[in-house]
């Protein structure tokens, strides 16, 4: 049997992702969007690549869930993005109803399904989809430290004239401007960063990691970014349906790991076929604990004021 994955909200992170999942070859997709027609139409041009790309990925739109049961993975992109000055957490009251009417509808209709959720802001949405949906742990993730990671290597490889594939790294904590840029575990072909990027210009990529996001709002005009995001998205799916057991960095919902109970948090986790399968800890100097608690508050705040 095939896989089936449903992405809900079929804007720029969701369309391109399912186009990006289609072209895997190992699932079917499901967008869903309120927007009458507009998924059906994507779902129909990506079903129509099939033939010149070489997939025979089912790509199938829809205005309602009946097409989504029994979905193995759910993605959740619904929402509104940022505009240009507008902060993550402007968008929170919005988004909470509509991630919360969202997660209803997946639960009820695949509930064995593995949640990804990508809505901004990223970790607070995470907790909701968590908190209304009632399903285990393991079951409910985010997606920011795939992006931020992605965002930091490039940077890291560009200022040094090497291919991205040789530059590991990691980033803890909130999306968004509390992030952690974990330099100290930052290698390149296994070299520390540290010893080949002066502390200078390696904390201005580390500033333009944190701001990444931002960078590409103001350059785009109108929309966020989605060519990484979705990429960032479909390798933690690839993680998941082909049960790699890839430690990557995403949110989690944190039961004492790291300090902190309660909460959804990036972290570094082992992703295979159970969804999030073991939480990685790494031991964190004073610094470095100390930047993780910044980030922990800030999504204490927001999860505060939702209410969850
Ligand atoms: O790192 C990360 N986590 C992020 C998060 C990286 C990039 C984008 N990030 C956030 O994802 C962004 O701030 C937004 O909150 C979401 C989606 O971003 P995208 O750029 O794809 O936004 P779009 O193009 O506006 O698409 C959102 C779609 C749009 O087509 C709406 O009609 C639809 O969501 N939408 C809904 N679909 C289904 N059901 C409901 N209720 C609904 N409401 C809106």
């Amino acid at each position: 049997m095939r896989k089936k994955i449903t992405v809900v909200g079929a804007g720029m992170v969701g369309a391109t992702l399912g186009q990006r999942v289609a072209e895997r070859d190992y699932a079917d997709v499901v967008l869903v969007d309120v927007i009458p027609d507009m998924p059906m139409g994507k779902a129909l041009d990506i079903l129509e690549a099939g033939p010149v790309v070489g997939y025979d990925s089912l790509v199938i739109g829809s205005n309602g869930y009946a097409e989504t049961a029994g979905s193995d993975i759910v993605v959740i992109t619904s929402g509104l993005a940022r505009k240009p000055g507008m902060s993550r957490d402007d968008l929170l009251r919005k988004n909470q109803e509509i991630v919360t009417q969202v997660v209803q509808q997946v639960v009820a209709h695949s509930p064995e399904c593995i949640m990804i959720v990508v809505t901004n802001p990223l970790d607070a949405m995470a907790q909701l989809a968590y908190k209304v949906s009632g399903f285990p742990r393991e079951r409910v993730l985010g997606m920011a430290g795939v992006l931020d990671t992605a965002r930091f290597r490039a940077f890291i490889a560009q200022e040094l004239h090497v291919s991205v594939r040789d530059v590991s790294a990691y980033v803890l904590g909130g999306h968004g401007d509390t992030m952690v840029p974990l330099v100290r575990f930052t290698t390149v072909g296994g070299i520390p960063v540290s010893g080949l990027i002066p502390a200078e210009r390696l904390a201005e990529i580390v500033q333009r990691t944190r701001d990444g996001g931002a960078e590409i709002v103001n350059l785009l005009g109108s929309g966020s970014a989605y060519y990484a995001p979705s990429a960032a998205v479909a390798q933690m799916i690839d993680a998941i349906v082909l049960d790699k057991k890839m430690i990557l960095p995403c949110a989690v919902y944190l039961q004492g790991e790291y300090g902190v109970k309660d909460l959804y948090v990036g972290v570094p986790a082992k992703l295979g076929a159970g969804g999030v399968e073991e939480v990685i800890q790494i031991e964190l100097t004073t610094e470095e604990r100390a930047a993780l608690q910044k980030s922990v508050d800030a999504v204490k705040e927001l999860v505060g004021v939702m209410g969850i």
